[in-house]
């Protein structure tokens, strides 16, 4: 479990290496929209990972169907997993993660887990046994949830509360399926507010948050907060993963790039908005996050697979150079010493404040506090977010 680091900005965190990942999904992308096919030729599962050896990254996540096709035989699925762990071997690089395509198969339009159908949710019980068994068998340990098709465009046939009561039976199943095979698996769950549904269920991390302290086995489950995903619906993500930090629930973390009120994006890690990607990398190197850095994400519709390289790297590259800028932010005098001023401390009274006591309640209740000189004090986040930019800009 990733827990907060009380050793903060100096902390060891920065010293391993990386461990940047992408989906077979991410760099397979073949450019299709709702308004053009693809642009670029399907590349084999073998051949994405020398593509991402390449590039330089650690592991490569899939769902069960990047790799195995819905309809393969047991033997095509025999040769199929065999060629791939032989790339991985070949190359290094490593499955940490897995997951369940729930959303293609039209067998899903309506939801897998949450489906008002029994057989779909069996079908979806049984897809994601299989799939965990697959995932196992490639090493990985986490086990994402995005329950892309779990939702609706209109709440006239389905009960919403049905739909997080069998969503939480669901997960408790696989939990106990998890610990019957000794698979280990975290499961990391992945909010999304809308596409491909209108309307997706647990929209939100933190719907996430509050529904985990719900299940059977709260503490094999976090979540897998998306870049994207919260800046779809308006919202800050650095401090939805903030949450998730703090509540020590952040396995697994989905990196890209989206402009705010528009459709889901996918950009390459930092392209779109920089500042926010700098406060992101700081919080996750402030508070030691050491699980994968997952780029979620594909190239744009023009590139081939030069191009998509290229985008690749980018990811990587914009989230180590980012990481550089935050250790000069750290240890940047005047940036310290005005992060003081913003947050003057006072032991005495946080000690009062932090503990319940009648003397506490009494002595806060007495107290005289100079509220207009308080409130006349500049705070200087002018100051402080120019020098965070020049940082970011490589002018300081
Ligand atoms: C999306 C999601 C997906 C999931 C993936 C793994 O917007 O489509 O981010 O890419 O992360 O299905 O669960
Ligand atoms: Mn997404
Ligand atoms: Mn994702």
């Amino acid at each position: 479990m990733v827990k907060a680091n009380p050793s903060g900005p100096s902390g060891a965190a920065g010293k391993a290496r990386e461990k940047f990942t992408f989906g077979l999904w991410t760099v397979g992308n073949i450019g299709r929209d709702p308004f053009g096919g693809p642009v670029r030729e399907v590349i084999s599962p073998v051949e994405i990972v020398k593509l991402l050896a390449e590039v330089g990254a650690y592991g490569v996540n899939m769902h069960d169907n990047d790799l195995v096709p819905i309809d393969a035989s047991p033997a095509k699925q025999k040769q199929i997993v065999d060629d791939f762990k032989k790339a991985l071997s070949d190359t290094g690089l490593v499955v940490p993660m897995a997951t369940t395509n729930l959303f293609s198969d039209p067998v899903f339009k309506d939801g897998a887990f949450t489906s008002g159908d029994s057989q779909v949710r069996a079908y979806a019980l049984q897809k994601t046994m299989r799939a965990m068994d697959l995932g196992a068998e490639l090493g990985a340990k986490i086990y994402v949830f995005w329950g892309g098709r779990e939702g609706a465009e209109t709440d006239a046939g389905k009960d919403p509360v049905d739909g997080i009561k069998r969503f939480r039976e669901a997960i408790n199943f696989l939990c106990q399926y998890s610990m019957q095979n000794n698979y280990n698996y975290r499961f990391a769950l992945e909010a999304k507010p809308n596409e491909p549904r209108g309307h997706i269920y647990l929209a939100t991390t933190g719907n996430y948050l509050a529904f985990i302290e719900t299940l059977d086995y709260p503490e094999m489950v976090g979540v897998n907060p998306e870049v994207a995903h919260e800046t779809m619906a308006g919202l800050n993500f650095v401090h939805h993963v903030a949450q998730a930090i703090e509540a020590g629930k952040l396995f697994h973390i989905d990196l890209n790039d989206q402009e705010s009120g528009r459709y889901d994006q996918d950009y390459r890690f930092g392209a779109a908005n920089i500042k926010q990607a700098f406060y992101l990398v700081k919080l996750l190197v402030d508070h030691g996050y050491d699980g994968p850095l997952h780029f979620d994400a594909h190239a744009y519709r023009t590139e081939d697979y030069e191009g998509v390289k290229d985008f690749a790297r980018g990811c990587i590259r914009n989230y180590q150079l980012l990481k550089k800028k935050v250790a000069r932010f750290n240890k940047d005098a005047e940036i310290q010493q005005l992060i003081k001023r913003i947050n003057p401390a006072d032991e005495k009274l946080d000690a009062l404040a932090g503990n319940f006591s009648e003397n506490a309640v009494r002595q806060l209740k007495s107290m005289k506090f100079d509220r207009k000189a308080i409130g006349a004090r500049g705070i200087p986040y002018e100051r402080l977010d120019q020098l965070a930019m020049e940082i970011i800009m490589g002018e300081r």
